[in-house]
């Protein structure tokens, strides 16, 4: 359907039709990272789950494969659910994945490559003696899924991580193994916490407080802490905390247990969920998959043919400034797609006014913007705790201030990216937030229109700034090099191909703003099937 190929994006990954979930199973192998991704191969809604697989040099371009892992067995027919894969100190590969049952049980399966010396990968083997795993007595049969890359302790045994719950208590088991099939539960729960309903596809790694790499899962010492995530189930959420890993017990403790898995930061404040990393051994990094889902109608979907992408790849690392919080930036293969560049230094944008910003076509995107408040009173005091306000429309002294993507002329349609300062004054503390407006992104119906946000801190040397990657109806949006991050799935019905633009805005009632920015326009990346495959 012509009509609604515009919604599809130019340099996010997606199948080629029907419908995608979680990532699965990233790994780096001869040259190629691979991807596995949740795929009904029979519509555009969730279903018949099988592991599709696609490949790519770069994280930027990609090749369709033959689908990995289908559900043929007794212990996975109602669908191959997720999972993720550990390389193993010999140049094995093996993926554990949770099997939804013939009994609607989640178990966990066992599969491995059946050719190592294949870069792609192609044939995969379940393992004879499938399920490895059935829920433990007290953990119910519908709440045992999602096992984690496996690390190895001192013990030189593997553990990997389920999510689970028991009531309304969120929380991750731990097992060990020195051969993935036989396994042995530990006393003690990686990490628990009350009220936060079942954790979805837990993740558990290290980061360096020192060093600027990324560490591979196994790795503990002295300047390591390790983030906990887990997707709750309850809202939609991926949830993480920041702390210390204990090796002798395989528990795990919050630095702040105010901020604790579920009750504190997000990974991303927009449309994301079920992200996974792994540890990128070429490049030395470890790199972050999330999903974005629609927030359009099943019946559009259907319609569309498809449904739902992945975000771009990022990098995560300790905040080594807050240190409280992760950063997160896109990977740097994305600026090879960067075409022609423009840059504007010092735009004066007034109180209550938009400024367009001449750079052609604004549906793929790659903006820097730095933002200087200028006081027009001598005092100015914002509101306190305000958030992200009603939205963009919603005026204070200090804000809202950013820029309106996917804009059109008329500014019908229009999301706004923006910064909202709670209050300053010269010597007071201020709070800063960070936030999109999608109300007015689509004149769609049927479409979900809400605002995102959340304080972000900025330190007191620091500029407010923001990285936004546009395409056609995503924006990714990352304020303060990537300490907060708002993805945005936006469906305008006016503001595509040619008639999208971009303009700053000022929305703030006491301050003027000079904004600079650098904007690349990027090129398409190349995502398409591999030559021989022909059942895609
Ligand atoms: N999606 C998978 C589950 C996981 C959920 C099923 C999270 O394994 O818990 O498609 O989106």
């Amino acid at each position: 359907n012509a009509m609604l190929s515009w919604q599809r994006t130019a340099f996010h990954f997606q199948p080629q039709r029907n419908w995608m979930n979680d990532p699965n199973g990233p790994l780096y192998h001869m040259g190629w990272y691979h991807l596995f991704y949740q795929y009904n191969r029979d519509s555009a809604v969730w279903g018949n789950i099988t592991w599709g697989h696609a490949v790519s040099r770069d994280l930027i371009h990609w090749l369709y494969l033959p689908i990995a892992l289908l559900p043929d067995m007794w212990y996975d027919i109602n669908g191959v659910w997720s999972g993720s894969a550990t390389l193993l100190p010999d140049g094995k590969i093996v993926i554990l994945y949770t099997g939804d049952t013939d009994q609607h049980v989640q178990v966990q399966n066992l599969a491995y490559p059946a050719n190592l010396s294949d870069p792609l990968l192609l044939d995969w083997v379940k393992y004879a003696n499938n399920p490895v795993l059935v829920p433990p007595p007290g953990i119910g049969s519908k709440d045992f899924r999602d096992p984690t890359t496996a690390w190895i302790g001192p013990d030189e045994k593997w553990r990997i991580t389920i999510g689970s719950k028991v009531n309304k208590t969120g929380l991750s088991l731990v097992y060990k193994t020195e051969d993935f099939i036989h396994f042995e539960l530990n006393h003690h729960y990686l990490h628990a916490v009350p009220e936060t309903g079942m954790w979805e596809c837990v993740d558990f790694y290290p980061v360096s407080t020192h060093g600027s790499n990324g560490l591979d899962t196994s790795v503990i010492g002295p300047e390591v802490k390790h983030v906990l995530k887990a997707s709750l189930d309850d809202t939609k959420e991926d949830h993480y905390a920041i702390g210390t890993y204990f090796a002798e017990n395989d528990t795990w403790v919050p630095d702040n247990p105010n901020e604790d898995v579920g009750i504190g930061l997000k990974l991303d404040y927009g449309r994301y969920y079920a992200s996974k990393t792994f540890y990128d051994q070429h490049k030395m990094r470890r790199v972050l998959w999330g999903w974005i889902n629609e927030s359009d109608t099943e019946i559009a979907d259907l319609k569309k043919g498809w449904a739902s992408l992945q975000t771009i790849p990022r990098t995560v690392v300790f905040d080594k400034k807050t240190r409280s919080n992760v950063v997160q930036w896109p990977v740097e293969e994305v600026e090879s797609l960067r075409l022609s560049s423009f840059e504007f230094e010092g735009v004066e944008v007034k109180a209550g006014t938009v400024v367009p910003l001449d750079i052609g076509p604004a549906t793929q995107l790659d903006i820097f913007a730095e933002f200087e408040m200028e006081l027009l009173a001598s005092e100015v005091i914002g509101k306190d705790n305000e958030g992200c306000g009603g939205g963009a429309v919603d005026r204070s002294a200090l804000g809202p201030f950013g820029i309106l993507a996917i804009a059109d002329d008329q500014l019908s349609e229009l999301t706004p990216i923006y910064f909202r300062v709670s209050s300053t004054t010269n010597n007071s503390t201020s709070t800063t937030s960070f936030c999109v407006d999608e109300t007015r992104s689509s004149k769609a119906p049927d479409v979900s229109k809400l605002v995102f946000g959340s304080k972000v801190k900025v330190l007191s040397d620091e500029k407010l700034s923001m990285r936004v990657l546009v395409d056609h109806s995503i924006i990714e949006s990352f304020a303060q090099g990537g300490r907060a991050v708002i993805t945005s799935r936006v469906y305008p019905t006016e503001a595509i191909y040619g008639a999208a633009k971009l303009f700053l805005f000022n929305n703030a009632t006491d301050i003027n703003i000079k904004a600079s920015l650098k904007i690349w326009q990027l090129n398409s990346a190349f995502i398409r099937p591999f030559p021989f495959d022909h059942s895609l």
